[in-house]
């Protein structure tokens, strides 16, 4: 792979991705649709390791998972007027049954809200069936008309988490959203990806929506990314499908839903957050190999059968701790081009071992995000990878935060705003009067976009809206989006 330095990725960063998926063998983007991707057997394990991590949060919250059907008839997808009007444009639709058309078309998923509502209504009787909480992991399908890119703006969008809950009253829908905004902030965490968490305006939030949450990123490029988004539904869909339940007093009421979504984008996020010139970096519990052994070879058949007896037994030990270890064995490959192809596949952590250190009852410990090299004593091996892996995890967490904090200004004019988001330097935080008006004018002429009101910040706000200089009601952030 021709490499990419890190110093230009602010703009080379989109090539460097498209490469390392390929080079990696993550994905291959090649299909002959656009917008439609391969995971290949690696990239899979990535993302079945990924989703675990979501499952187990989900699962320990109360939520279950399910699976809809993909086809979605266009009298369901038509039933919330605003909900149909922005995904009508953007659906697939199946008109015919082989040569057949069909009498009602049917949308391909663009999300689930249509097909799982007139399900609920069979469901929901009582209070007694509240709360529930659904998700479902599946692709979906949107015809996108911005720009495709791998992962990040598919059109059959492959891993498309969406949990979709219903509640009693909007109180309960409130404590949802906070609970899915936690549950999100311990999935990103633990992909080691940094974040800001923002409302977004009402002129943003999603369709059918009362209001929109977001996760963005900020890319190498200084462009933001946003990741994942949860939602208060009210009860729009619940009024349009008719979905009611006996209260305890035994009148009928309609239900409050809430629906939280995260796709692939996440997994890309994770792998743009840690690369490096040398290829992808993960955090080592997403690694489906965490370790590689590497032999060092030798001219004296005896000295080098020593060596990979010793790799053999030190991959042993490690497997039995539960740690996911593998030899490279392969006999014609020099160990430097060993090294390339692990450090690409962004392995976590490398062992080596060579006639010096096996006189010396040690290996070398190479960590793959900073590549720094230790010894370490043979027989404390398991300890010493242990150890180093939880430290790789917390450093590559960190260096995210550190480098997303040095991505976010906060600034007292609008001149100034429209300065950093026309050079791409970050997310730009305002003081904002609440008037939609004030909120454009962030947007117009450097083409950016509000993300919306911290909802990760103690708001002391004092002073005046850098549009309209009226009294400031809130922050508001903006910046160059994917
Ligand atoms: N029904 C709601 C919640 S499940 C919903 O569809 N929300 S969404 O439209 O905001 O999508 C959820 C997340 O999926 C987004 O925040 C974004 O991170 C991701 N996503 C959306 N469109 C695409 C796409 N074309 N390719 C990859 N990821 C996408
Ligand atoms: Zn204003």
């Amino acid at each position: 792979m021709a490499r990419i330095k890190r110093e230009k990725w602010s703009k080379k960063f989109g090539e460097w991705f498209r490469k390392v998926l390929v080079n990696a063998e993550l994905m291959d983007y090649r299909y002959p649709i656009k917008g439609c991707g391969v995971w290949l057997p690696y990239g899979f394990k990535v993302r079945s390791n990924v989703l675990q991590v979501l499952r187990n949060l989900l699962d320990a919250t109360g939520h279950h998972e399910a699976l809809f059907p993909l086809m979605i008839p266009e009298t369901s997808l038509k039933k919330e007027s605003t909900h149909v009007k922005s995904f009508e444009e953007e659906c697939y639709w199946v008109t015919h049954g082989g040569k057949k058309q069909l009498e009602i078309k049917y949308a391909l998923r663009p999300t689930s809200e249509t097909a799982i509502a007139p399900m609920l209504k069979l469901w929901i009787r009582s209070h007694k069936d509240l709360p529930l909480k659904l998700y479902q992991i599946v692709n979906v399908f949107r015809y996108e008309t911005k720009a495709t890119r791998p992962t990040l703006r598919m059109r059959e969008v492959s891993t498309f988490k969406e949990a979709h809950t219903s509640h009693a009253t909007f109180e309960d829908a409130e404590a949802q959203v906070k609970e899915a905004i936690e549950i999100y902030k311990g999935y990103f965490d633990a992909l080691g990806i940094a974040y800001r968490i923002s409302k977004r305006p009402d002129w943003d939030k999603f369709p059918g929506a009362l209001y929109s949450v977001a996760f963005d990123t900020v890319c190498p490029d200084g462009r933001s990314l946003q990741i994942g988004t949860v939602h208060n539904l009210g009860q729009n869909f619940s009024k349009a499908f008719e979905i009611t339940y006996e209260t305890e007093k035994g009148d009928q009421k309609h239900i409050w839903q809430t629906c939280y979504g995260i796709s692939e984008r996440g997994i890309a996020a994770m792998l743009i957050t840690h690369g490096d010139d040398n290829g992808v970096v993960l955090p080592p519990r997403i690694a489906p190999i965490q370790v590689i052994i590497i032999p060092i070879p030798h001219k004296e058949k005896e000295k080098e059968e020593a060596i990979v007896k010793a790799c053999k037994n030190v991959t042993a030990r490690l497997k039995k701790m539960g740690i996911s270890a593998e030899m490279d064995l392969r006999p014609d490959v020099t160990p430097g081009s060993k090294y390339f192809d692990w450090e690409l596949r962004g392995v976590p952590v490398r062992i080596e071992i060579g006639p010096r250190d096996l006189e010396n009852n040690e290996v070398t410990i190479v960590r793959r995000d900073t590549l720094e090299r230790q010894s370490f004593n043979i027989r404390n091996i398991e300890t010493a990878v242990k150890e180093l892996m939880e430290k790789i995890a917390i450093d590559l967490q960190q260096k995210a935060w550190q480098w997303i904090s040095q991505r976010i200004y906060r600034v007292n004019s609008l001149e100034e705003a429209k300065k950093l988001l026309k050079k791409r330097a970050g997310i730009v935080e305002v003081l904002w009067c609440g008037n939609p008006e004030c909120g454009h004018k962030l947007e117009e002429e450097v083409n950016a976009r509000v993300l919306g009101t911290p909802q990760d910040l103690e708001k002391k706000i004092d002073g005046k809206c850098v549009a309209c200089r009226k009294k400031a009601e809130n922050l508001l952030r903006a910046a160059i989006a994917y």
